[in-house]
């Protein structure tokens, strides 16, 4: 990750311009938090963002800390939260989907673009981003709306898991008819933390939806503010191209000290590019050849420009390009020119578009597919070790450890029913393996 102090210099200049005004739309406690921390980023005078938070509980909504005046908060339900159901999630976000509506339209009628936030995985937000997804749809915002999507860690649970990946298949399927999806890899986002020290958890989710943050903004600063230095120009317009492009967006940024790149030796300078495409942001494992639409924007300082940005590494940085992404149909690179004077960092920012899912995907699909295999092999220890194994009764039943409700222990009790207990947590598992097979 590039440093801080010199980053929030750029983003924080007086000067600093926007190219889009967003909306966040935030669903759960994750999509919440980011969402109002979003709508947190500051220009040097104002918040130039606004967000609507909507979560079923009262609890997480409250202690989510809002200075913006432009952030409103909507809880739906009876506020004790939707815990890990998306059938209930869904069901209370339909139901207050009225009023959810119509703030949407008071709140967000003068938004260039939208973006839905969700933590895959809850109840709340999972199951509420189709049905978010529609209201928007109804309401105005067809085509000017993307998704903020993050993907759970790899110990966070069989349901969890689950809920993230069925939602996610659904959301594929249809992504061509939608606008861009960020996704946000929290496995990579904890990783990339615990490298820094030991920290709680408050902390790291503070720093991870501040990071997610902070990762847009730039994009959407450096598109407007920066005097263009070439002929080539990223622009505003650029930028919503972009962000509407249908699949996967991915963003690459990252700063270099002017004083080790040395112009006379372009390769080592590519060779740092490339690997910071495929390391990227938020998240990693992309196949970058299927990009549709990329843009690279390139700062430096007044002073270093010429030496930096001179024709034979602009060329090598085009021959990249075309070898990376060979079917991207645009495809600047834009050279941009600071004047802060202090500030000694070549700044490179870069989005790539039409994307499909990340490789983390089909890792939490091993996952989920491990965890499954290990519940069938508990499940034949326990029968093997039953003590009352060898005890034959004319009305014995197989007895298992899965949690049933009450009317299923009933019947095994008393109606001597067959437990079959791992045949709901395999349904549309091969449908996972399938959908990323077809798309490798
Ligand atoms: N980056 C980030 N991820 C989060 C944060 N909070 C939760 N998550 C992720 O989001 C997933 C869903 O969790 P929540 O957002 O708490 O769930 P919810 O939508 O409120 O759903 P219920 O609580 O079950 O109703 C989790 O499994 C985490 O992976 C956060 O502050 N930042
Ligand atoms: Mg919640």
């Amino acid at each position: 990750m590039a440093n801080r102090t010199s980053r929030n210099t750029l983003t924080q200049n007086k000067d600093v311009k926007l190219s889009l005004n967003f909306g966040f739309m935030g669903l759960g406690m994750g999509g919440s938090s980011i969402a109002a921390a979003c709508a947190e980023m500051q220009t040097d005078k104002e918040y130039p963002y606004k967000a609507i938070l909507v979560n079923t509980n009262e609890m997480d909504l409250d202690k989510i800390q809002v200075d913006n005046e432009d952030t409103e908060k909507i809880l739906i339900g009876d506020g004790k939260g939707a815990s890990r159901d998306i059938n209930l999630g869904e069901k209370l976000f339909k139901q207050h989907e009225q009023i959810i509506a119509k703030k949407v339209n008071a709140h967000f009628s003068d938004r260039d673009f939208i973006w839905i936030v969700a933590g895959l995985g809850g109840g709340t937000g999972t199951g509420s981003v189709i049905q978010a997804i529609r209201v928007l749809m109804t309401e105005g915002f067809n085509k000017k709306f993307g998704l903020i999507l993050t993907l759970p860690r790899d110990t966070e649970g069989a349901t969890v898991l689950n809920n993230a990946l069925t939602r996610l298949q659904s959301i594929h399927q249809a992504m061509q008819g939608l606008g861009s999806i960020i996704i946000v890899d929290n496995q990579k986002l904890f990783n990339s933390f615990v490298e820094k020290g030991a920290v709680s958890t408050k902390e790291y989710l503070s720093f991870s939806n501040n990071y997610i943050a902070r990762t847009l903004h730039e994009m959407n600063v450096v598109t407007a503010s920066f005097k263009p230095f070439s002929e080539f120009h990223f622009d505003s317009s650029e930028f919503t191209k972009l962000i509407k492009t249908p699949g996967i967006l991915h963003f690459v940024r990252y700063a270099q000290g002017a004083a080790t790149i040395d112009a006379s030796e372009p390769i080592k300078y590519i060779r740092t590019l490339e690997s910071k495409i495929q390391e990227g942001v938020l998240s990693d494992g992309f196949n970058i050849a299927k990009t549709k639409r990329l843009a690279l924007s390139i700062l430096a300082n007044a002073n270093d420009v010429n030496k930096i940005l001179n024709v034979q590494i602009t060329k090598s940085i085009e021959d990249k390009l075309d070898e990376l992404a060979p079917i991207a149909i645009e495809k600047p690179i834009a050279q941009y020119v600071y004047d802060t004077p202090d500030e000694k960092d070549v700044h490179f920012y870069a989005a790539f578009a039409g994307l499909d899912l990340p490789n983390r995907v089909k890792e939490l699909i091993d996952v989920n597919n491990r965890f499954i295999e290990e519940v069938k092999k508990q499940q034949e220890n326990t029968v093997e070790n039953d003590p009352f194994g060898d005890f034959v009764s004319s009305s014995s039943s197989s007895n298992t450890e899965e949690e049933m409700d009450g009317n299923d222990a009933f019947n095994l009790l008393f109606n001597n029913n067959q437990n079959e207990a791992s045949a709901t947590a395999d349904d549309g598992l091969s449908e996972f393996e399938k959908l990323f097979k077809s798309n490798q």
